[in-house]
């Protein structure tokens, strides 16, 4: 058994765990990476696409933006279907800001490539991660690497492992509510090398269901198709699936279905996931290990590098300047902004989403509701300050909202 000494041991190599280490050694704090995957599958996962604005200024401004910056498209803005109309919603007009889109993969690439060489603080193919001691001043992380048994003795663990991870689970479970809600339907996403048949994403609202037109770069196309919550991906032949896009995007995809090899097929099910709290005893949850959501608004790896910036700023402040309250108060300032997320992904997926009981009295709501975005004034303002994140970056503009209490109010008036 070999046993090694660090500040931080954070599980999972994902973006957050990836990025709160790189932030950390910043700093001086030395941590150790513990990712059950290898390398080479951690680099190829094809994921998220649309980063925001506050996103690229994070990797900016930690010097992991030279590749993003050469080969990202900016987009000002996006097309809006429904009712055989396309309309576009300019953020850029709206709220002067673009969003950006980068393959979450090439995030990570960037972020590997940016680790100094040797050492041994990232450990991949790491089997049977187990977490102890969460509760005391003494925590650790136990696994095994090729046959050895190796045991990361920290002074905090940060749970970066995503969704299927052991972080969460090592959370005794009166300590956590856990939040989930699962939407009737699922996506299928397909990675297609063939052009983008427009150059902005496409989102289409249509009668027979929702469907994306994205892309991850000029040559690569990623489509969504919304379908069935039951639907499992052998219900969908490929013909089927290019059929339905074509009428759900009214565009004749032949161009894109016969010149494009689809590279990956993936089912993807909708749902919004939060614990609550993201913190128990040493241990701190990021990224989709405290959070899930539903995909339609592009925020999980967004919201995933906030919260591990975040973490490594009150990490940093514990170290520097012995100060704990960063650190303790890290939980109830992520949740505000993972909620203000998760509300804007649910409002947008059931707006994009007709259920299959969907009335005649929806349908025509969501037009409404549709046309009032695409009219452009105040909602689409709204809308485009939650779309590209600003929303989430601005401090809580009205912190004395929880007092006075009502029943001081009540006073008040009496
Ligand atoms: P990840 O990426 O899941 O990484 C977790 C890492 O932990 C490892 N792991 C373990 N390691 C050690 N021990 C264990 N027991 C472990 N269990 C797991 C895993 O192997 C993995 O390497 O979480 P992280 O870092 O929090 O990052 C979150 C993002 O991956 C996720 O939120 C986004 O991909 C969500 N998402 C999107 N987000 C956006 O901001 N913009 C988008 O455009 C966007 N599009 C999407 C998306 C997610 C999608 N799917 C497939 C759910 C589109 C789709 C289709
Ligand atoms: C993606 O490219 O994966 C993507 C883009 C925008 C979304 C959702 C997913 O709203």
């Amino acid at each position: 058994m070999r046993t090694l000494r660090t500040k931080v041991a954070v599980v999972g190599a994902g973006p957050a765990g990836l990025f709160l280490a790189h932030e950390l050694r910043a700093h001086g704090v030395d941590s150790v990476i513990v990712e059950r995957c290898t390398r080479e599958h951690v680099e190829r996962r094809v994921r998220a696409g649309l980063l925001e604005e506050g996103t690229v200024r994070l990797l900016r401004g930690s010097g992991l933006a030279d590749r993003l910056d050469r080969q990202c498209l900016v987009h000002d803005g996006f097309q809006l279907r429904f009712e055989t109309t396309s309309q576009r919603i300019s953020t850029a007009a709206l709220i002067g800001e673009p969003t950006y889109i980068y393959g979450q993969q090439e995030v990570v690439k960037d972020l590997l490539a940016a680790r100094p060489p040797g050492g041994d603080s990232l450990y991949f193919g790491a089997q049977d991660v187990r977490l102890a001691g969460i509760a005391g001043a003494s925590p650790s992380v136990a696994f095994t690497t090729g046959g050895e048994q190796v045991v990361v003795e920290a002074d905090f663990i940060a749970g970066c492992d995503g969704y299927h991870g052991v972080s969460r689970a090592s959370i005794p479970p009166a300590a956590l509510t856990f939040h989930s809600r699962r939407y009737p339907f699922n996506w299928i996403g397909l990675l297609v090398s063939a052009a983008p048949f427009a150059p902005e994403l496409v989102y289409s609202v249509h009668p027979r269901g929702f469907a994306l037109q994205s892309m991850r770069t000029p040559e690569i196309s990623r489509l969504y198709l919304q379908t069935d919550g039951r639907d499992e991906l052998s219900d969908w032949p490929e013909s089927r699936i290019w059929d339905e896009l074509a009428q759900r995007l009214y565009v004749d995809v032949s161009r894109t279905r016969e010149r494009g090899a689809i590279l990956e097929q993936v089912r993807v099910p909708l749902r919004s996931t939060v614990a609550e709290p993201m913190q128990f005893g040493r241990l701190f949850l990021v990224g989709d290990a405290a959070h899930i959501f539903p995909p339609t608004a592009a925020k999980g790896l967004n919201v995933a590098l906030e919260d591990a910036s975040a973490l490594a700023d009150a990490l940093v402040t514990w170290y520097r300047r012995g100060e704990d309250g960063p650190l303790e108060g890290y939980s109830a300032t992520r949740l505000r902004a993972v909620w203000r997320a998760q509300d804007f992904s649910a409002w947008l997926t059931w707006l994009f989403h007709p259920a299959a009981d969907a009335t005649p009295f929806d349908h025509r709501r969501r037009i409404a509701s549709l046309t009032r975005l695409a009219e452009g004034g105040s909602s689409a303002i709204a809308f485009a300050d939650e779309y590209v994140g600003r929303s989430r970056r601005r401090p809580p503009s009205r912190p004395h909202l929880t007092a006075p209490r009502i029943h001081e109010l009540d006073g008040m008036e009496g």
